[in-house]
């Protein structure tokens, strides 16, 4: 049964693959081993791009630049309208690829997709809307305003939870902004990068006139990344991951200048107050907490609950843990899937150990192993009664963990959400409008994302999606987030015929 299982999965990657246009002998090319966490067993091994093939890639990127640069950004919107088209085509298939790497299930694998067709037209939009303003200036004659133009060459590192979106927020912005785009995906997702590759040269096929190498793909791991961080001629470098990979990569790119976006952990709370509507917060929490196997860097990590409900909402919290339907996403209708690999189950098992040492209570977190192969790691999602905000709790574990806290005063809890180290997403509930203003105001949650009456994880594109703190500061997706990716030049014109000087400087010669 289980190899039966185990030979179906490559057989399906390789006829998904080759319908979404990737050759199958890049299958077997290298010594890159890429695994699925739905049943642990191998699926690929891929040859990689070492620091060299990196910056051959960066160098024909840099030379897309000076002809796409020019390119009229309505015209440069039209490629990526045909990347929508062509993401809508291939729906099904790169879904269910990224069910088959990420471990989600069919429907999250679809909505992915489905965020990177939200971003494609929201960038087709953008296109025709890359302002400036018109500024008064205080001299005569004179007319003041601001230009955007493109950046430069734009280095994506991404990260395995959500293989294809991330690519898709930055491409998509990148590429009506002006910009070539270098990828470097996840280790562990190299397949679904390889995937909107092929989609994405399909897209510029009917394009037309792009020049090359408008958009690569690297794969690699340490080596791969850090050349893309180095080069000087990576004018961004937006990077989402851990905040240890961060600290590494903010830096690096600093010190030569460069700009980055980072957009790096969470560790996101919710608040329920006295007038939550509960039944309604529960199942916010539910999805926030557990869905994606707590795989998001917006899944709800800690749950500060008012202590005249904590006793309503809770058990039943406790129940639903105990009965989510956990295992093969592929196979069944499984609403939590399998953790991404065995690190992320030790990483789990520890913190979960901590936490007991802090005089938590554990329900649930315990391996399914009826669930899929040796190698695939199911596990119960592990909801902690925890008695104060401490150890663990601090931290992000990428693992579906929810720590469970009580609260008596609002404003002490705002300040307890507000003591940890990230700054993703954070999400109150209530039905009382003094609670929820305070919430969004200045003295409030000091995420990046503040919800009302939402659970913290899945945003629309339309906003700007990122947060402070040790999350990064970086902004993606919607809103103005595009800035991140033009330069902006400030023009003062002089259409009279006298010099006045600003500032009402005299300079007569
Ligand atoms: C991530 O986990 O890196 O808001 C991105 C969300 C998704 C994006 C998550 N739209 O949960």
């Amino acid at each position: 049964m289980k190899d039966a299982l185990q030979m179906d999965l490559k057989a399906d990657v390789q006829s998904l693959l080759g319908r979404l246009g990737v050759e199958a002998r890049i299958l077997e090319a290298g010594d890159m081993a890429s695994f699925s966490p739905v049943t642990g067993q191998q699926i690929a091994s891929l040859a990689q791009d070492d620091a060299e093939a990196t910056r051959a890639a960066i160098a024909r990127a840099a030379a897309a630049f000076r002809t796409w640069r020019n390119v009229p950004a309505p015209g440069r919107g039209e490629l990526v309208r045909l990347l929508g088209e062509e993401l809508r085509a291939a729906k099904d298939d790169l879904g269910r690829l990224v069910s088959i790497e990420a471990g989600k299930s069919p429907s999250e694998g679809a909505g992915e997709v489905q965020e990177m067709i939200d971003i494609c037209d929201f960038a087709v939009g953008l296109s025709r809307q890359l302002y400036g303003l018109t500024i008064a200036t205080e001299r005569p004659g004179h007319r003041m305003m601001e230009t955007w133009h493109p950046l430069g060459v734009v280095g994506v590192i991404s990260a395995f939870n959500f293989p294809v979106a991330v690519w898709s927020w930055n491409a998509a912005l990148a590429l009506v902004c002006g910009n070539p785009v270098v990828w470097k995906p996840s280790e562990k997702t190299p397949l679904t990068a390889l995937a909107c590759q092929a989609i994405l040269d399909r897209a510029l096929a009917l394009f037309g006139d792009a020049p090359d190498s408008l958009s690569q793909v690297v794969i690699g791991g340490r080596e791969t990344g850090e050349a893309l961080v180095d080069d000087p001629r990576v004018a961004l470098v937006s990077a989402t991951g851990s905040t240890r990979m961060g600290r590494q990569v903010g830096p690096r790119v600093a010190a030569r200048f460069g700009r980055s976006i980072l957009e790096l952990g969470g560790n996101n709370a919710g608040i329920v107050c006295p007038s939550a509507d509960l039944d309604m917060a529960l199942r916010a929490i539910a999805f926030a907490a557990m869905g994606t196997a707590g795989q998001r860097c917006t899944t709800m990590r800690r749950l500060f609950v008012h202590d005249s409900l904590y006793d309503q909402l809770v058990p039943g919290l406790i129940k639903a843990y105990g009965s989510v339907p956990v295992g093969n996403p592929l196979t069944t209708q499984a609403l939590v899937g399998p953790l991404v690999d065995r690190q992320a189950f030790e990483g789990m098992q520890a913190a979960i150990e901590a936490a007991k040492a802090e005089g938590g209570v554990v329900h649930g977190g315990t391996r399914v192993t009826d669930a899929g192969p040796e190698a695939a790691y199911y596990v119960t999602p592990a909801l902690i009664e925890m008695p104060a905000q401490v150890g663990p709790v601090l931290e992000e574990t990428f693992a579906p963990i929810l720590y469970v806290m009580r609260y008596s005063d609002l404003d002490d809890v705002i300040e307890q959400h507000n003591a940890v180290g990230a700054g993703l997403s954070s999400s109150i509930f209530t039905t009382d409008l003094r609670e929820s203003e305070l919430f969004l105001s200045a003295a409030g949650s000091d995420c990046g994302i503040a919800n009302v009456n939402i659970g913290t994880s899945g945003a629309e594109i339309g906003g700007a999606f990122g947060g402070e703190k040790e999350t990064g500061g970086g902004r993606e997706s919607g809103s103005d987030a595009w800035k991140a990716y033009m330069r902006r030049a400030t023009n003062t014109i002089n259409y009279s015929r006298e010099l006045p000087l600003a500032q009402g400087v005299v300079f007569d010669i």
